[in-house]
């Protein structure tokens, strides 16, 4: 099973984090586009829209990837005071919002929007304001809207055109998003989620990887064949690389993976399953596991110490490759993560609806 399995699994637990989410709020009078918006960001039909779709007063929430965006009703002034539209919909859990208005801005979106703006004064969440159905706008009348927004919110908050039906600004639109701090929260969580399932998941192989140690280190003391040259000492060769692969198999590293990732320990892992790799470390290890001394000894001690000295070499060459095991997983599941964030950073609008 290669790494990127693995990696899968991590990536189902960070899933299954409620806390690793960034929660991204779309907020606006029925029929201004906000469901349609979410499509186009999310790049796949998941929300549905057109007229009669914002009857009901919930919620809609629609997972994408490690963002969950958030459907808001917006409120005529009859149905919701703010009050209660705050408790309804607690706006205190979201790190972003996005205003979406599709035409005049109404009274209704004034009252919302006004309260809103005062509610995020003190909190200072990254705050976008869209006007959608912008395609035959020019612009004159896109500064004469800037200008009457301006006017009325007073507020500061970036001003966006975009049109969902012909699919224009949505790109700057989510650009402009992730430049916001809103990204950098979103990071840290992923990281923070991430670091503790990378955790779960070495931790998880390291303990079966030391038992097959165990298994072939007591394997290998009583089984002396091959002579190591330059070591009078006899291992059976194969055994050091069945325990490698079972080390290997623990962590979920498959062969490709060490010709995938061009890590640097990726080469020393590689080289360890040659067998002259295999004896430089031996060499090495036999020189580390006191071997001179014991040695002097085999002729007499007979196959006590030689059983001794095969468990120390495989234990101490198990315990080598078991760590750097480990090491090259972390380094590439570090590499997945990142990889798979910039994706999401810059992806998200892939059209796959028109
Ligand atoms: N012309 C035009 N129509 C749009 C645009 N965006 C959405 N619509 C239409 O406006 C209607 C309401 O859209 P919807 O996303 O359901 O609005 P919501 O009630 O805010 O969720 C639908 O019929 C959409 O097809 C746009 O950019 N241009
Ligand atoms: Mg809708």
């Amino acid at each position: 099973m290669p790494l990127s399995d693995e990696f899968e699994k991590v990536l189902q637990t960070i899933r299954s984090n409620e806390a690793s989410y960034a929660r991204i709020a779309v907020i606006g009078q029925p029929g201004a586009g906000k469901s349609t918006l979410i499509n186009r960001l999310v790049g796949k039909k998941v929300a549905k829209t057109g007229q009669g779709t914002d009857t009901t007063l919930d919620a809609m929430e629609y997972e994408y990837e490690l963002q969950k965006i958030v459907e808001l009703p917006g409120y005529g002034t009859a149905l919701f005071r703010f009050d209660d539209w705050k408790e309804r919909f607690r706006p205190q859990q979201y790190d972003l919002f996005i205003y979406v208005f599709g035409g005049k801005f109404s009274s209704e979106d004034d009252a919302l929007f006004d309260n809103l703006i005062e509610w995020n004064a003190e909190r200072r969440r990254p705050m976008f304001l869209v006007r959608n159905k912008s395609h035959d706008l020019d612009g004159d009348q896109r500064a004469a809207i800037v200008r009457d927004i301006r006017n009325r919110s007073k507020s500061e908050e970036r001003l966006y055109f975009v049109d969902c039906r012909y699919n224009e600004g949505i790109k700057e639109l989510h650009a402009a998003v992730m430049r916001t701090d809103f990204a950098r929260v979103w990071r840290d969580r992923i990281a923070t989620a991430y670091r503790s399932a990378r955790k779960e998941y070495l931790e998880n192989s390291r303990q079966p990887a030391k038992g097959e140690i165990g298994f072939y280190c007591k394997t290998a003391a009583v089984n002396g064949i091959n002579p190591i040259v330059g070591v009078d000492v006899a291992v059976d060769l194969g055994i050091y690389f069945k325990m490698f692969g079972a080390i290997r198999n623990r962590y979920g590293i498959d062969h490709g993976d060490l010709k995938l990732y061009a890590l640097p320990i990726a080469k020393k892992l590689l080289e360890l399953v040659t067998k002259e790799g295999l004896m430089i470390l031996l060499k090495n290890v036999a020189g580390k596991a006191t071997a001179r001394t014991v040695l002097k000894y085999i002729p007499f001690a007979g196959q006590a110490a030689a059983a001794a000295l095969s468990y120390k070499m495989a234990e101490y060459a198990g315990e080598t490759y078991e760590e750097d095991c480990y090491a090259f997983a972390s380094g590439v599941m570090d590499d997945l993560i990142e990889r798979k964030v910039a994706e999401l950073m810059d992806g998200g609008v892939t059209n796959e609806f028109n």
